[in-house]
């Protein structure tokens, strides 16, 4: 797996690209989407497809089977699709004991007439719709929720509050989404989440990731986007959405991620120590990506190769826009 040079030059130079994937493991979920592609099926094929190796991957605590429980030691998945095509949605909030949450969101879209199930909910159409349910926790996801319970109660016990919900243990990440967006050879936009949200999170908690125009959009006259990061503020800014409109004005999408990570820092530049990023990619197969802090990848299908890029962050372009 090659690993390109980093920078918004990078991003901003790329043509033709058909599948863009957030995260380190967005590489082996453009690979797979761009196999689909190759072999005829469209951009809603190829990012469900992407997704789920990623959901089905134990070792990604951050997804599917083997993301970290909520406070309460159960998995709560969020995922959604929108594909292009009349603008179609579907979404899962809270889903518990199936893996494959995006292809249970893409079932919403396609076998209701509503745009998302949450919990109990959605579980029950999944089991209806012949999904396995299964153990979600791996012996180390429980072994990290277990660590994460006695640290809670040493805090209390000792009269210091609370361990943070939310916050990583051991350095491992606690929170990354899959987020994907695809073209396929009819032209047509898909965009698709999914995550098993916060860790040690509160019970019932959903993120941006299942949420149109904050964890995701699609627009089949101009490309899609993807976000990560901290929900609860991606959320109030409709991140996703707005940097499809302003591709749609006519920005590039490497300056429309950047503007609209500008815009939030500086509308509200508290709580800065959280990461949101946003990916783009449009109808040329031009890409954009951005975050607020150090550290957010991009997996991107460079012609023949997956290269993961470092994106850009706010003190990298601040100076800039
Ligand atoms: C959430 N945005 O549940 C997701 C988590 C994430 O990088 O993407 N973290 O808030």
């Amino acid at each position: 797996m090659a690993s390109c040079a980093s920078g918004a030059d990078i991003l901003r130079n790329l043509r033709g690209v058909a599948a863009v994937a957030t995260w380190h493991f967005g590489q082996a979920a453009v690979r797979e989407g761009l196999a689909q592609l190759k072999s005829g099926r469209s951009a809603l094929d190829a990012v469900e497809c992407g997704i789920r190796v990623v959901e089905l991957d134990p070792s990604e605590s951050t997804v599917g089977f083997g993301g970290l429980p909520n406070a309460q030691g159960a998995v709560e998945l969020d995922a959604a699709v929108m594909w292009g095509p009349g603008r179609r949605f579907g979404a899962v909030a809270a889903l518990r004991g199936i893996a494959e949450a995006v292809s249970v969101a893409r079932l919403v879209m396609e076998r209701t007439n509503h745009c998302m199930l949450v919990g109990e909910g959605a579980r029950r159409f999944a089991i209806a719709q012949g999904f396995k349910p299964r153990r979600m926790l791996t012996a180390k996801s429980r072994e990290r929720w277990k660590e994460w319970l006695r640290r809670q109660q040493e805090a209390l016990a000792s009269k210091q509050g609370p361990v943070e919900h939310q916050k990583p243990l051991g350095g491992e990440p606690s929170h990354d989404t899959i987020g994907m967006v695809a073209v396929d050879r009819d032209g047509n936009v898909c965009a698709g989440t999914s995550t098993s949200g916060f860790a040690f999170k509160m019970p019932g908690r959903v993120g941006d990731s299942p949420l149109i125009g904050s964890g995701l959009y699609a627009d089949n006259k101009i490309g899609g986007a993807v976000a990560t990061g901290l929900g609860e503020r991606i959320l109030r800014y409709c991140m996703s959405f707005r940097v499809v409109d302003l591709i749609g004005e006519g920005l590039h999408p490497q300056d429309a991620c950047e503007a609209v990570v500008r815009f939030m820092v500086e509308d509200d530049s508290t709580n800065l120590d959280e990461q949101e990023a946003v990916l783009a990619l449009d109808l040329k197969g031009r890409v954009g990506a951005a975050s607020t802090k150090p550290g957010f990848q991009v997996a991107v299908d460079c012609g023949g190769e997956v290269c993961l890029i470092d994106a850009p962050h706010w003190e990298q372009f601040a100076e800039r826009l």
